[in-house]
C-alpha cells in the first residue's frame, strides 16, 4: 500500500520544549501563476515533507520501507498565516546529525526551492536547539577575546580601512598604506584589510604581502605602538591552501585571517575554525546577495515575494555556530536594500543587556568593561523582522562589522544603532578624505573620540571647525551615503 504522510501539526500545536527538542524554521511562499489559493496548504506540507522525510507522492509503505521511522521523524507545519503565506516547520532535533552544518542545510534549505507550484520562497529564520548549537565550536575569541588580545581596557569600536582601489597596490605599496594607517593621528587606528578581490595576484603575491605588511606591524609594535590587526585574505577554494596561508600569517606574527565565508562554504569555514593556528577569523560575505536578496515587498511579511532566498539572518546564525569571530553585516541605511536588517543581525551577533548604546557613553571605563561581561546569551525574537530569536548556550558572541559606504560623519548613527562591539570599516570614507588618507584616519579617530564622549558628530564639528572630521563632514555630510 502506498501512503502519503500528514505533515500538519494539529491546530494550535506548539512544539513542546522547543529549545531542546526541535529545530524551528520560518518560511514564506509565493504560489506560482495559475495555482489556486487553496494549494497554499499543499505547498506548505510539501516544504515540510521534502525537507524532512517525505517526497512529492505516495510511496510504498510495506514492511522494510522505513515508513515507521519516516512517520516518527517527519517535520510538521504549524503557526500557519494564510494571509501572508507564512508558516513554521518543526523538525525533531534528532532528524539531523549534530555538528554537520552542510548535512543539515540539505533539509530546510534544500530541494524545496525546486517545487513547481511555488514561484517564490524565503526562509526568514531558523531557531536551533541546545544540542545542535553545542555541537559546533562557535568563535574561538569572540568579543572579549579580541579586546584581551589587543589590551583594550574600554569597550570601543575597532576601526580600520580596506585598501582602495580594491586591487592595484603591490605588496610593497600595501605595506606603505599599513604604515600610514597605523601611524596617522595618535596611532590608535586598529586595522588594515585586504579587499576580497585581492588573493594572490602577479603584482601582489599573498606571501609577499603577508611578509611586508606584518613586518610593519612587528616594527611598530616593538617600538611601543598599540597592537594592530591585519585582516589578511586567505580565501581559496582549497582548504589546504587556506591552512598554508593561515600558517604563514601566524609565523609572521599576524593575528587575523579573513575568509570569504559564502564563496568558500560551510565545510571550509568549519574546518578552518578547527584547523587554523589560533588566528581570529574575520568573515567577509561576498556572494551573499545572490542568496539573501529578495526585492519584493514580501520581505516585510505582507505582499509578494519575487524570488527564492535565504535571509542573512539565517546565514549569520550559521556562521556564529561555525565559529567566525567577526562578520560583515552591512551598515544601517547605507544600502539600497537595507531595511534595518543590519541592526537585527547585530543583535544576533552580540546583543548586550543594555540595548541603547548611548547609555554607555556616560559610564565610567569600569562600567564599559562590565558591559562586555553581560553580553546576552539569548537573542529575543523580533516580530517586525520575523526573527525567531536564539539561545546561544554559552557560544561566544561575534563582532559585527559595519561596512559599505561608511564615512566619519555617520559614525555616531552607526554606534547608536549597533553599539560598541563593532568593527567600523571605512574604505573610501578614509582614503577619499580631501586631505589625504592620513587626514582621513584623523577624521575617523576624532569621530570615535566624539562618540566615546557622548557627543554627536555635528556637535564635535561645531566646536572644532578646523578638524579633519569637519573637512570630512563638509564633503560627505552626516547622513549615510546610499550605495547604489
Ligand atoms: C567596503 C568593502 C566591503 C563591502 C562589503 O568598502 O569593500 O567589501 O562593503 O561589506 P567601502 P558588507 O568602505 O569603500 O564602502 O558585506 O558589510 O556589506
Ligand atoms: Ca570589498
Amino acid at each position: 500500500m502506498a501512503v502519503q504522510l500528514d505533515y500538519f501539526a494539529p491546530l494550535g500545536w506548539q512544539p513542546p520544549n522547543a529549545d531542546e527538542d526541535y529545530v524551528i524554521a520560518l518560511f514564506k511562499l509565493e504560489l506560482a501563476e495559475g495555482i489556486a489559493e487553496e494549494k497554499f496548504l499543499d505547498a506548505a506540507a510539501s516544504v515540510a515533507a521534502e525537507s524532512s522525510t517525505g517526497t512529492w507522492t505516495k510511496v510504498d509503505a510495506g514492511p522494510d520501507s522505513g515508513m515507521d521511522n519516516a512517520e516518527k521523524y517527519k517535520a510538521v507545519v504549524f503557526d500557519l498565516d494564510k494571509k501572508r503565506h507564512m508558516f513554521k516547520v518543526a523538525y525533531r532535533t534528532d532528524l539531523f546529525e549534530p555538528g554537520n552544518m552542510s548535512g543539515f542545510l540539505a533539509g530546510p534549505v534544500g530541494n524545496i526551492a525546486g517545487m513547481k507550484m511555488v514561484q517564490g520562497l524565503r526562509i526568514f529564520d531558523i531557531r536551533f536547539p541546545r544540542s545542535f548549537v553545542q555541537s559546533f565550536p562557535g568563535p574561538r575569541f569572540g568579543v572579549a577575546g579580541l579586546r584581551e588580545m589587543l589590551g583594550h581596557k574600554v569597550a570601543r569600536p575597532i576601526m580600520g580601512t580596506v585598501a582602495k582601489p580594491k586591487v592595484g597596490r603591490t605588496a610593497e605599496q600595501q605595506a606603505l598604506l599599513a604604515r600610514l594607517l597605523w601611524t596617522a593621528g595618535d596611532g590608535t587606528y586598529e586595522f588594515i584589510k585586504d579587499d576580497e578581490n585581492l588573493t594572490s595576484l602577479p603584482f601582489n603575491k599573498f606571501e609577499d604581502r603577508v611578509e611586508k605588511v606584518l613586518a610593519v606591524q612587528r616594527e611598530l609594535e616593538s617600538a611601543g605602538s598599540p597592537k594592530k590587526l591585519y585582516l589578511c585574505n586567505v580565501t581559496h577554494s582549497s582548504i589546504d591552501v587556506m591552512i598554508e596561508r593561515a600558517n604563514l600569517i601566524k609565523q609572521a606574527g599576524g593575528r587575523v585571517m579573513m575568509i570569504d565565508v559564502i564563496t568558500t562554504g560551510m565545510a571550509a569555514v568549519h574546518s578552518m575554525r578547527l584547523k587554523n593556528p589560533e588566528l581570529f577569523i574575520h568573515a567577509h560575505r561576498a556572494m551573499h546577495g545572490f542568496f539573501t536578496r529578495e526585492s519584493g515587498p514580501g520581505i516585510r511579511g505582507d505582499g509578494k515575494l519575487w524570488g527564492f532566498s535565504v535571509s542573512m539572518i539565517v546565514l549569520a546564525k550559521i556562521f556564529r555556530l561555525l565559529g567566525v569571530d567577526s562578520l560583515h553585516i552591512g551598515s544601517p541605511k547605507a544600502k539600497m536594500q537595507d531595511y534595518g536588517e543590519s541592526e537585527v543581525i547585530n543583535k544576533l551577533m552580540n546583543e548586550a543587556e543594555h540595548n541603547n548604546p548611548y547609555d554607555h557613553f556616560h559610564l565610567s571605563p569600569e562600567a564599559h568593561h562590565i558591559h562586555q561581561a553581560i553580553t546576552a546569551d539569548e537573542t529575543k525574537p523580533d516580530d517586525k523582522f520575523f526573527t525567531l530569536g536564539q539561545k546561544w548556550f554559552g557560544l561566544k558572541p561575534v563582532w559585527s562589522v559595519a561596512s559599505g559606504g561608511l564615512h566619519p560623519g555617520v559614525l555616531d548613527t552607526v554606534v547608536e544603532k549597533l553599539g560598541l562591539d563593532i568593527f567600523i570599516q571605512l574604505g573610501g570614507g578614509v582614503l577619499g578624505h580631501p586631505g589625504g588618507p592620513a587626514r582621513g584616519v584623523e577624521a575617523a579617530l576624532q569621530a570615535r573620540e566624539a562618540i566615546m564622549q557622548g557627543q554627536t558628530i555635528k556637535e564635535y564639528v561645531k566646536k572644532h571647525s578646523d578638524s579633519a572630521l569637519a573637512e570630512a563632514v563638509k564633503l560627505w555630510g552626516t547622513e549615510p551615503k546610499i550605495v547604489y
